[in-house]
């Protein structure tokens, strides 16, 4: 078993109380120019922008530290392809059967349906799996901590870097998902897909629902 090893936290930076307050107002206004949206351009990405898009998305805490996460950024067209004949097989079998009629009505406003053609026209699919497990150098295979919790976040920085590199993005959770350790090789012993995170530039007609979001008195309490 190994102890803990400290180093003093040099990363850390205070600022001045008024910078903080302007900091958080506009980091709140950035990220809520957010949306998600379904309607993407051909344009190519470069392949750095999302290398350090998924590096943004590694720094994010874990449970133990165990970084239970796998990005797997696919711009290759066959393998689109087959991700998306892959989603929509389950998709048709959601919309047609499995949804229940209060999940359909939930997703009503959406106008979403088992049609997928994002999943081949967007430049990057970034296929994100977590690990439940790992197989330690002894080949034992050893459980990891608060998976959900540490790939939630870390798939919620990939959003936040994605879009501060001016690029949109769209969550896609085709149910089930297991299609995607067999097209990307993936191991099912250890590894469960999260979602696929599509990104890449919207088209200039790009629509999006005419959404609200919450007010802080909605969303929030301080006592
Ligand atoms: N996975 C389906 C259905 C779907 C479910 C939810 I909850 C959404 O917010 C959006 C879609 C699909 O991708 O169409």
């Amino acid at each position: 078993m190994q102890g803990p090893v400290f180093t003093p936290l040099a990363s850390y930076q205070e600022l001045p109380p008024a910078t903080m307050t302007d900091r958080a107002a506009e980091f709140y206004q950035f990220l809520n120019r957010r949306r998600t949206v379904r309607h993407f351009a051909d344009r190519p990405v470069p392949r750095e922008i999302i290398e350090n898009c998924i590096r943004a998305a590694g720094t994010a805490p874990s449970g133990a530290h165990q970084q239970p996460w796998h990005f797997v950024a696919v711009a290759d067209a066959a393998i689109k392809r087959q991700i998306r004949e892959g989603a929509e097989v389950e998709e048709r079998e959601f919309y047609e059967h499995r949804a229940p009629p209060e999940w359909l009505e939930a997703l009503a406003p959406l106008g979403t349906d088992a049609e997928k053609p994002f999943l081949e026209v967007a430049p990057w699919l970034i296929a994100v799996f977590v690990q439940r497990f790992r197989f330690n150098a002894e080949g034992r295979k050893v459980k990891h901590y608060y998976t959900d919790e540490s790939v939630g976040i870390a798939t919620g920085l990939l959003l936040a870097a994605l879009h501060a590199s001016g690029l949109v993005s769209l969550t896609h959770t085709p149910s089930p998902m297991g299609f995607l350790n067999e097209i990307l090789g993936r191991p099912k012993a250890t590894e469960r897909p999260f979602m696929i995170v599509v990104a890449g530039y919207p088209t200039s007609d790009a629509v999006v629902p005419d959404l609200s979001r919450k007010p802080l008195e909605q969303i929030a309490t301080f006592l």
